[in-house]
């Protein structure tokens, strides 16, 4: 089996071609410059890779950055074989799937779902939440009933597969104690930034693997996995969702990059701030995945493996994440 960390695929696009190759006009991801700025993707982990695919075409197009990391991170919820999201995701304790999702764009508009069912696009219902509700986030029943209003299409996420592997941790072991590590993620998010400088992010997840029931992440919460403002930046996280609820994760590396740090400095200080306040933290996974105004990519995660995907026009590829440990 192929595992994300046994491969390292370099995508060469078709960029040229489509005249949207700005690597010509010699600013590199790494390099700061509004001028010459040009459309950016990253998703982390490995599934990024498919995620950016999908959200290229949209974002080279000069469509809505918003409609690129939903075709993007769609192609996880879908994807039956990842246990972190949507269909195929693993149940909480109880054997139910629950999904969480947000979304928001870089003038502040942000919509959400937690601890939704039977939805395999959730993400498309937290954009659905900030296109036609007053609110920022539905849950539970609610957000059910408002996705299938959308028209949404309902569905059991519970696939045999998860399904086997909740009973044989029931017969095993049974006790909910999470043990998040670099190797039980595969949460989703995507962040993208348009040539004209307007900045998206989409995150969904089945959260924590046999999570107690209503048991909500960081995921869905604004400030915590996504946060993106136009004048700055947008950064999404991944991992243990407590630890990036507590420390208002994604936020805080906006903030970081609004005075002046880089994505990956402004990540990695909100890593610290994680190990200052986790005395556990050796045993903690979180990664933040970061994008400034000009398009300048940064990452860091508290211990090795973490992932993530860029599509910069030129290259989709895998990059590995710097970490703490
Ligand atoms: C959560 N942050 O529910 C999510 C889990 C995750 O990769 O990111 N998994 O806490």
């Amino acid at each position: 089996m192929t595992t994300r960390r046994d491969f390292l695929r370099t995508c060469v696009v078709g960029a040229t071609a489509a005249g949207l190759v700005p690597a010509l006009s010699g600013c590199a991801v790494g390099e700061s410059s509004d001028q010459g700025r040009r459309p950016v993707t990253v998703s982390t982990w490995y599934s990024g890779l498919k995620a950016n695919d999908a959200a290229w075409p949209i974002l080279a197009g000069g469509g809505d950055p918003m409609d690129a990391v939903l075709a993007g991170v769609r192609t996880a919820e879908e994807d039956p074989d990842n246990h972190s999201v949507g269909l195929g995701g693993y149940p909480d304790r109880d054997g139910r799937v629950t999904v969480d999702a947000s979304v928001m764009d870089g003038k502040g508009r942000a919509g959400a779902v937690a601890g939704l069912e039977d939805i395999v696009h959730a993400a498309g219902v937290a954009r659905a939440v900030m296109d036609h509700t007053p609110h920022v986030m539905l849950v539970g029943d609610g957000a059910r009933r408002f996705a299938v209003e959308q028209g949404f299409p309902t569905q059991p996420l519970l696939t045999d597969k998860a399904g086997n592997e909740w009973r044989r941790w029931l017969a095993e072991d049974g006790s909910y104690a999470p043990r998040p590590n670099a190797e039980n993620h595969d949460t989703i998010a995507q962040l993208a930034l348009s040539r004209d400088g307007h900045l998206a992010g989409a995150c969904t997840t089945s959260g924590m693997k046999w999570k107690m029931a209503g048991r909500v992440g960081d995921s869905p919460i604004i400030g915590a996995a996504l946060f993106a403002d136009n004048g700055v930046g947008a950064c999404c996280a991944t991992g243990h969702g407590e630890a990036v609820m507590t420390t208002c994760g994604s936020f805080l590396v906006v903030e970081l990059m609004r005075q002046g740090r880089s994505p990956e400095d402004a990540c990695r200080l909100a890593i610290e701030r994680i190990v200052a306040s986790r005395s556990d933290w050796k045993k903690l996974q979180v990664g933040y995945l970061a994008v400034d105004r000009s398009g300048r990519v940064g990452a860091f995660a508290l211990m090795p493996g973490f992932q993530y995907a860029i599509h910069d026009g030129v290259e989709n590829r895998i990059v590995d994440g710097k970490s703490r440990l």
